[in-house]
């Protein structure tokens, strides 16, 4: 083709990934990944939390216990401080995925590594990631990529069908550092609705950016839950971007001055 114009492929992945996507606002794909690929995520993720953590600033790196630093929970953009991660991220079947399930041209937004260590491992608020990117139209999804057995004991996602159709919920602070914001008229109802996403290491989940979703705290004695986020939009979707500058600023000092960072 003219250019070396790639066009995202219709026939890459099953035509069900896409149905579900859209039907459901999520699709979960059993082994995305094969146990040899999991290896070599466990054994990045190790060398990057040994050799470069160390070396990133406070709003990269969020620990639950900020002193104890077998309590990581979360590690921010990290495809831009890693050459694996660079290309997991942006040349992969992840990407791939991104476009065949949009059916449109995708960036990349933000890659992150999500734990719940056990014993402290807090809840994740339910929310919309739509609401975090500050970005329009709200065209784009955040795979979860589970990189151990996931349940309802150690905290698996809970999704809510269909809830990609029905807008933007009202968000406020949380107080959860790395996920600041929550629906605050989350209800029974909602509850009741919840679909509770088991996994296994190589599983992927992909949501809508407007999917309600969240995870309970990890009350297990002694299993991590360990992931990796992947967050795509549509390449013409445009920031706000003295919206996302102020509202990044003030959840820095927020965190900051409640000595959480
Ligand atoms: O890992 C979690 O608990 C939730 C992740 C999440 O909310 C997300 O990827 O948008």
């Amino acid at each position: 083709m003219a250019f070396g114009i790639k066009l995202p492929d219709p026939s890459a992945f099953p035509a069900a990934y896409r149905q579900q996507f859209n039907e459901l606002g999520y699709v979960r794909i059993p082994g995305f990944i094969n146990a040899d690929e999991v290896a070599m995520i466990h054994e990045n993720l190790n060398r990057v939390i040994a050799e470069v953590v160390p070396t990133r600033p406070v709003n990269d790196v969020f620990y639950d216990d900020k002193t104890d630093k077998s309590s990581l929970k979360q590690l921010i953009r990290l495809y831009q401080y890693d050459d694996f991660f660079e290309q997991l991220y942006l040349k992969s079947r992840f990407f791939e995925l991104a476009e065949f399930l949009l059916g449109r041209f995708v960036v990349g937004r933000n890659m992150q590594y999500f734990n719940k260590p056990p014993g402290v491992g807090q809840a994740t608020p339910p929310h919309q990631d739509g609401y975090y990117a500050k970005l329009a139209p709200i065209e784009g999804m955040t795979m979860w990529l589970a990189l151990e057995d996931v349940d309802e004991e150690n905290g698996c996602v809970r999704y809510i069908n269909g809830s990609h159709q029905r807008g933007i919920r009202p968000h406020g602070k949380t107080g959860t550092l790395g996920f600041s914001q929550g629906i605050t008229d989350y209800s029974d109802e909602d509850r009741a609705a919840e679909v509770c996403m088991n996994a296994q290491p190589g599983d992927l989940l992909v949501h809508h950016a407007l999917t309600i979703h969240r995870a309970d705290a990890n009350q297990s004695a002694d299993r991590s839950r360990k992931a990796l986020g992947f967050i795509y939009y549509w390449a013409r979707a445009r920031e706000d971007e003295a919206a996302a500058k102020k509202y990044q600023e003030e959840l820095t000092k927020e965190m900051i001055a409640k000595g959480k960072l």
